[in-house]
């Protein structure tokens, strides 16, 4: 594919450069507003846009056979527009053995549809297909009466005591339920004063926790709770007896839920990392942080493919307690390939991806 950014007053006049330009068979992968001028001060707003199209040996690639001829466009090989696809995939960052078999499992589920795949519907098969591959874990279970004991671990500034903050808040206010606070984050001072200062704040009652054996007295001082959440120290994944000690900590703390906090800005490497190093503290779901910071949720989603670590919740801002919802699979799907898939509602001809 031949892809090029333009660059004009208004998307029309970007649309009409590229048609000029690129002609009619050309598709717009992405645009976004630019502020020209020193540090965008002071400057017009423009907009960009990239814009692909597909080059002659591009056309009937095939790598897996003929298919029918409901599929416009395509002589051999996958539809065109599932082709398309496979390279805008490649373009949002998701490695070619992961494209690969989402695009095949599209495939499969397109042509399997009794309807058939009308021309520009096959975005939705592939969000389809992809969301049927993340596990969702669903909220935290706290019913009323019965007490919980939820901890968050993962390495150190990925979110976890503001996310912490964030829960608290909602199982207090919306679920009125008798929230209280642990931390055995106690090696730095700032960590406990950190959380103290929401326990205040929402007046909840907080312990502090150094060891193994302080936990049963201070799980009993917050017997009244329903939910007890537990802050923990961030930890390297590469370092065993760190992972080691915080499993220590939680054998003591015997938490019904163990969340694994991830931030969306990891790479698939860093993530992959550290799904092994915690996988020694069971972890029984996964929070995806800082997802307002990357619009490139592929790495991600990838490193979370196949493994069996459903995700609960996403957070979306430093806000306490607004930027937190609950893990929705088509709405991350929706997030990994809009950004680069948008629909431009006069169109030029050609352009069939629909957001
Ligand atoms: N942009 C953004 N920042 C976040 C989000 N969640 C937490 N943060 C910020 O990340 C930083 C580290 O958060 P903290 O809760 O102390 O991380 P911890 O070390 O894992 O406990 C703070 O500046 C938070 O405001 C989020 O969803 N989006
Ligand atoms: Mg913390």
């Amino acid at each position: 594919m031949h892809i090029r950014t333009f660059r004009a007053a208004s998307l029309q006049e970007a649309l009409e450069d590229i048609r000029r330009q690129m002609g009619d068979g050309a598709s717009v992968l992405h645009t976004r507003q630019v502020r020209e001028g020193w540090m965008g001060w002071l400057g017009k707003t423009s907009v960009e846009v990239t814009a692909g199209i597909r080059d002659e040996q591009d056309v009937g690639r095939n790598r897996f056979g003929e298919i029918g001829s409901e599929f416009t466009a395509s002589r051999r090989g996958y539809p065109l527009e599932l082709q398309d696809l496979r390279e805008l995939l490649a373009l949002a960052g998701v490695e070619d053995p992961i494209a690969d078999r989402w695009i095949e499992a599209t495939y499969a589920l397109g042509v399997a549809l009794p309807t058939g795949v009308e021309p520009g519907q096959w975005i939705e098969v592939i969000r389809e297909t992809v969301a049927r591959g993340i596990r969702i874990a669903g909220p935290i279970q706290c019913p009323a009466g019965e007490r919980r004991i939820v901890a968050l671990v993962g390495p150190t500034g990925v979110g976890k005591t503001t996310t912490i903050a964030k829960l608290a808040a909602g199982f207090r206010l919306e679920a009125r339920r008798r929230v209280a606070l642990l931390t055995i984050d106690t090696f730095r001072i700032a960590a406990v004063q950190q959380l103290r200062a929401y326990a205040e704040i929402m007046d909840l009652p907080m312990e502090v926790v150094q060891n193994p054996e302080e936990m049963g007295g201070a799980l009993e001082r917050l017997g009244e709770a329903d939910l007890v959440l537990v802050d923990t120290a961030g930890r390297s994944p590469r370092s065993d007896s760190r992972i080691e000690q915080l499993h220590g900590m939680l054998l003591a703390a015997r938490p019904d839920e163990t969340h694994l906090v991830l931030s969306a800005t990891s790479s698939r490497e860093a993530t992959q990392s550290i799904l092994d190093g915690f996988s020694a503290v069971r972890p029984t779901a996964a929070i995806l942080t800082k997802l307002d910071e990357t619009p490139q949720l592929a790495g991600m989603l990838g490193a979370l493919e196949g493994r069996a670590l459903p995700l609960s919740y996403v957070t979306t801002g430093q806000q306490v307690p607004d930027d937190i919802e609950v893990a929705d699979a088509e709405t991350l799907v929706r997030n990994l390939l809009a950004t680069h898939i948008l629909t431009i509602p006069m169109g030029i001809s050609g352009c069939r991806h629909v957001a």
